[in-house]
């Protein structure tokens, strides 16, 4: 990366910084608790760490809270509100932080059945789905159903994503069956343009329309596979 370049993107980010520790501090004065959620949400989607969020976001804000609190321009309650909220968007990060550790140690697997040869949904599902942080195993296209079930055996994957564009439930339902005749508990996520109907749908099985909806979709069935 060229120094400008460099420079650019860190001056970027402390306009980022700067934006977002704004807007936490507005939230808390006006002690508006969703504004300072999402706030917090929309720091931890920006890649923010941890420690920025604690320190450049909330502490800054609670800082200029008491220095209010001792110019007398806020009330006693006015800070309690505030440290209330406080609080509770740090338990959103522990929230937020579980989730993402949850993710570490699942595995995905990626295909598209026996036929099917459309896999730019399927890649943009797996770039999304390892961002979010679980391990993916990509298996790409026109992968017949023994050899998805062979492939599942040895790898163990907790969820696998099924790609169909082309006309061919039967396809779906092949691949699902052949993998669960071995191992059963596991979960599955179909997206394309001709996915299976909500009548074929079995345990642990749930249908996406866009690609947007994978992380979410992924994380109910791990998070519903670890509650069982
Ligand atoms: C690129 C392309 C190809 C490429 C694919 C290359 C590749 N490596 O992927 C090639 C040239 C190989 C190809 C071949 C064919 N194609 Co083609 N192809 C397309 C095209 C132009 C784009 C598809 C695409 O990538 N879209 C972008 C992705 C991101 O969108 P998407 O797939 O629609 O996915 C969305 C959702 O369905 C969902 N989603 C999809 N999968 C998944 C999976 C998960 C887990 C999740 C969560 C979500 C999800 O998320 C996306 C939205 O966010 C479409 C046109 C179109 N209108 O879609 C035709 C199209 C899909 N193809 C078509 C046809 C007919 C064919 C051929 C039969 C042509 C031929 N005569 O040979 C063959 C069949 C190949 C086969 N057996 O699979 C038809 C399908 C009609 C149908 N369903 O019956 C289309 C619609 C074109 C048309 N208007 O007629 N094709």
């Amino acid at each position: 990366m060229s120094h400008d370049r460099e420079h650019g993107s860190r001056g970027s980010r402390q306009e980022k910084v700067r934006e977002l520790a704004q807007a936490f501090a507005s939230a808390l004065l006006s002690g508006d608790e969703i504004a300072a959620e999402s706030t917090i949400r929309e720091a931890m989607d920006a890649s923010l760490t941890t420690s920025e969020i604690d320190e450049q976001l909330i502490a800054t804000a609670l800082w200029r809270v008491g220095e209010l609190w001792e110019r007398g321009e806020i009330t006693v309650a006015d800070e309690h509100i505030a440290t209330e909220i406080s609080l509770r968007v740090v338990a959103l990060q522990r929230e937020a932080q579980r989730v993402a550790d949850a993710r570490l140690r699942r595995r995905v697997m990626l295909a598209a059945p026996a036929g099917e040869l459309h896999v730019v949904a399927l890649r943009m599902v797996a770039n999304l789905v390892r961002a979010a942080g679980y391990e993916t195993i990509m298996l790409g296209p026109d992968v017949p159903a023994d050899a998805l079930a062979a492939a599942a055996r040895h790898h163990e994957p907790d969820v696998i994503c099924l790609s169909s564009t082309m006309p061919g439930r039967d396809r779906l339902l092949s691949a699902i069956d052949a993998v669960r005749a071995h191992r059963p508990s596991t979960g599955f996520v179909i997206g394309g343009r001709d996915p299976m109907a909500e009548e074929h749908m079995r345990p642990q099985i749930r249908v996406c329309r866009r690609v947007s909806e994978a992380v979410e979709t992924v994380d109910a069935i791990v998070q519903r596979a670890s509650q069982n």
